[in-house]
């Protein structure tokens, strides 16, 4: 059989294969098309993306975990999510995960020794998990090696890695004060190759999909922010995108869960949502495919900054979060203008005014622009 064949067999066989995973080829299409969307790609790319993943080749894969609850991999495999995830990772070669593997002790230690050794300076690391340095590093061992000694020794012949979920991005829950482990992440360990870090608790299995996507297709890694992360899933505020901004916007919050407020859906800022200092795509994308709303703040709780190195696991829960963006919301032009002619600060109040709600949304916003609108940052406390 030639290579042209090989290549359409397994094509054909995807397609036989919709069906045994739930979903049709116009579903497959239809995800090709919003994973596109979701890595901020023209959708004329959406062809390459199905290319892609038709494609027979398999990339090698080597997963490592150490200080972690397994959520990263738990939220990706859930059987509750389309099973067109599955079929991603049927499509990479995942050489070596403790968490999947159906062989154990040695004879696991074999094949990743056997997967190094024959995909030196190709395979993927996908480490899961934070790294103990404090003690020697004794705190997370496997093969009686510790966590920092392997990722040292398996990161050096990787071509790329990624670091999935908060723990291996910025130390996570374990590195919570007082870090009794010295919880580390992957960039502090790993030098010398490019590194993705996809943070989150769990990670929104989209941003790690897109990610890998995103590196089988252009041959490259998606451009990242200052903290390591793709700027299609971590580039805007999680407040800039919430459903519940406008009555950010017009001063309307829940005081206390369970209040009227609370129940009516309104902003969740004063019960201590830290959206307003978090950077990620969570009120966009959602999780578990289910629909509107099903996202933490859309389920009425406050986003506690999971993502955010500096806010999950180090901010009080309930404490306010400092806002970072000037209210009123981007949609609405730019107050800051110091071009004679332009909007004045009364006029953008008389515009969100009128595209609101009346006049009593034009007094409340303009109680707070007149506290705040010389401000880089603003922080508003009850
Ligand atoms: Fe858990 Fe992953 Fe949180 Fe950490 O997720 S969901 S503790 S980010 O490393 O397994
Ligand atoms: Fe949404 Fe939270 Fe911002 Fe309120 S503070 S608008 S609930 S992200
Ligand atoms: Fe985490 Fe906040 Fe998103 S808690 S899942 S970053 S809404």
């Amino acid at each position: 059989m030639s290579k042209q064949q090989i290549k359409q067999a397994f094509v054909e066989n995807i397609a036989q294969n919709f069906d045994a995973y739930g979903f049709s080829r116009r579903d497959f299409l239809k995800f090709c098309t919003a994973i596109t969307a979701t890595m901020g790609l023209p959708f004329s790319m959406s062809k390459l993306i199905a290319k892609t993943i038709e494609d027979p080749t398999r990339p090698p894969v080597i997963w490592l975990h150490y200080q972690e609850c397994t959520g990263c991999t738990e939220s990706l495999l859930r059987a509750t999510h389309p099973k067109i995830e599955t079929l991603i990772l049927d499509l990479i070669s995942l050489d070596y995960s403790e968490t999947l593997c159906a062989a154990a002790g040695h004879q696991v230690e074999e094949v990743l020794h056997q997967s190094i050794e024959k995909n030196k300076g190709k395979f993927i690391l996908v480490v899961e998990g934070s790294i103990p340095i404090k003690d020697g590093g004794i705190y997370c061992k496997i093969g009686g090696r510790t966590a920092i000694d392997l990722v040292q020794d398996i990161g050096q012949h990787c071509a790329a890695a990624i670091a999935i979920g908060s723990c291996a991005s910025w130390g996570g829950v374990q590195s919570a004060d007082p870090n009794p482990t010295g919880a580390t992440p992957l960039h502090k360990i790993l030098k010398g190759k490019p590194i993705v870090n996809i943070p989150g608790c769990p990670p929104n299995p989209y941003n790690f999909l897109s990610t890998v996507l995103y590196y089988l297709t252009l041959g490259k890694l998606p451009e990242l922010d200052s903290k390591g992360r793709p700027k299609f899933g971590y580039g805007r505020l999680i407040h800039e995108n919430c459903e519940r901004r406008p009555h950010f916007d017009a001063g309307r919050f829940a005081e206390q869960f369970g209040d009227d407020g609370h129940r009516e859906g309104w902003c969740l800022y004063k019960l201590g949502c830290k959206g307003p200092e978090t950077y990620a795509n969570c009120p966009s994308i959602l999780f578990g495919d289910v629909g509107s709303g099903s996202w933490p703040v859309g389920t009425g709780h406050p986003c506690f900054g999971c993502s955010e190195e500096g806010v999950g696991y180090t901010k009080p829960l309930h404490e306010q979060a400092e806002v970072k963006t000037f209210t009123p919301g981007s949609i609405y032009p730019d107050i800051h203008s110091e071009k004679k002619g332009g909007i004045t600060v009364a006029g953008a109040v008389v515009t969100a005014g009128a595209v609101a709600v009346g006049a009593k949304l034009v007094t409340d916003v303009s109680k707070k622009l007149g506290k705040h609108d010389q401000k880089e940052s603003l922080s508003i406390k009850s």
